[in-house]
């Protein structure tokens, strides 16, 4: 059957998850089995509203201008809308094929109970991780982390794999570390740069462990992530040094992104700016980190959500 035949079929069941950032939704439902005693197809359907193709219908600086009726605009269907002053906005349908489709989507069917979680949304919370939360629940969880989980650390380190991606070394024990891409980013656009530093010293597993004694460790960082970058040609300024807390991975590493790349991972549910953790440790207590209250967003699917939904005052 065409996509179209299907999709006509498809009986709702459930939005599993809209996302209005990307103009996304999933939806959950039947395809087929109409009438009939079983219920079809298991179906997941993705809907998503693509960027306008506005390059293609935009008059050349050569061409005549267009005839009457051949307008950007034919064809909408507005309701009445609102006027203020020079201000005026209305809401309806393109029905113009001048800004390219306005619809995109997959089918997935049949659809397995993996497919239905992975696509699910997750539920989010925000908590506050003070020292004695800290002590409680969350070093427990980091300490029973298998170290199978940091293998790839490992690897990267002892030059087993990798290795000739690294772009930058120190060797020094204490204060060394490498520099090497994401790998989230492909390397071939130094606009979207994305590094990461990894230290040669085992046993830093987070933010929460760092103190006035890693201060060289952490300037020298900062100062070598510039060497590092400059492979790509992005230049020392334009660099966004952070840690992540909650990171995914319990051994110290350091992002370093080309500051116009914007993203999820920067954003301040996670991401603590090494700049503001220097300043932190030198200039307001060496031991700022393992007083400060530390919030983060949790999501359902983190293992460590589990953790706190068992502490009574989630
Ligand atoms: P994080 O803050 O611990 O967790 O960062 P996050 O993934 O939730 O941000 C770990 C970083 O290491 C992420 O940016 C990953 O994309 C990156 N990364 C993970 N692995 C398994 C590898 C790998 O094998 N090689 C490289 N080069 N980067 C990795």
């Amino acid at each position: 059957a065409s996509i179209q035949a299907l999709l006509c079929q498809f009986r709702l069941q459930e939005v599993l998850n809209e996302d209005p950032s990307t103009k996304t939704a999933w939806l959950l439902g039947h395809i087929g089995g109409e009438g009939s005693a079983h219920a079809g197809a298991t179906a997941i359907v993705t809907i998503e509203r693509p960027p306008f193709s506005l390059r293609a219908a935009a008059p050349s600086v050569t061409a005549p201008p267009s005839e009457p009726g051949q307008g950007l605009f034919d064809g909408l269907a507005l309701d009445s809308g609102e006027q203020n002053d020079i201000y005026s906005w209305a809401a309806g349908f393109a029905n113009t094929s001048a800004l390219g489709p306005d619809l995109r989507v997959s089918i997935i069917c049949p659809a397995t109970a993996k497919h239905i979680n992975k696509h699910r949304r997750q539920q989010y919370k925000w908590v506050r991780e003070t020292p004695e939360l800290y002590a409680k629940l969350v070093r427990p969880f980091i300490d029973a982390q298998p170290p199978a989980r940091i293998q790839w650390v490992h690897n990267i380190l002892a030059k087993r794999v990798e290795a000739e991606r690294i772009i930058y070394e120190d060797p020094d024990p204490e204060l060394g570390f490498v520099i090497l891409p994401d790998l989230k980013w492909d390397t071939t656009d130094p606009a979207s740069m994305y590094l990461v530093a990894i230290v040669h010293q085992h046993g830093i597993k987070s933010l929460r462990d760092l103190n006035g004694s890693h201060l060289p460790l952490l300037k020298n960082i900062r100062t070598k992530a510039a060497i590092g970058a400059q492979k790509y040609g992005v230049r020392s300024d334009c660099l966004r040094l952070y840690v992540h807390y909650q990171p995914s991975y319990y051994h110290l590493h350091v992002h370093i992104t080309n500051v116009a790349l914007v993203g999820r991972g920067m954003t301040a549910d996670r991401a603590h700016l090494l700049d503001v953790v220097i300043s932190n440790i030198e200039d307001i207590a060496s031991d700022f980190y393992q007083r400060a209250t530390l919030a983060y967003v949790l999501g359902s699917d983190d293992e460590l959500w589990q953790r706190w939904a068992e502490h009574a005052d989630m």
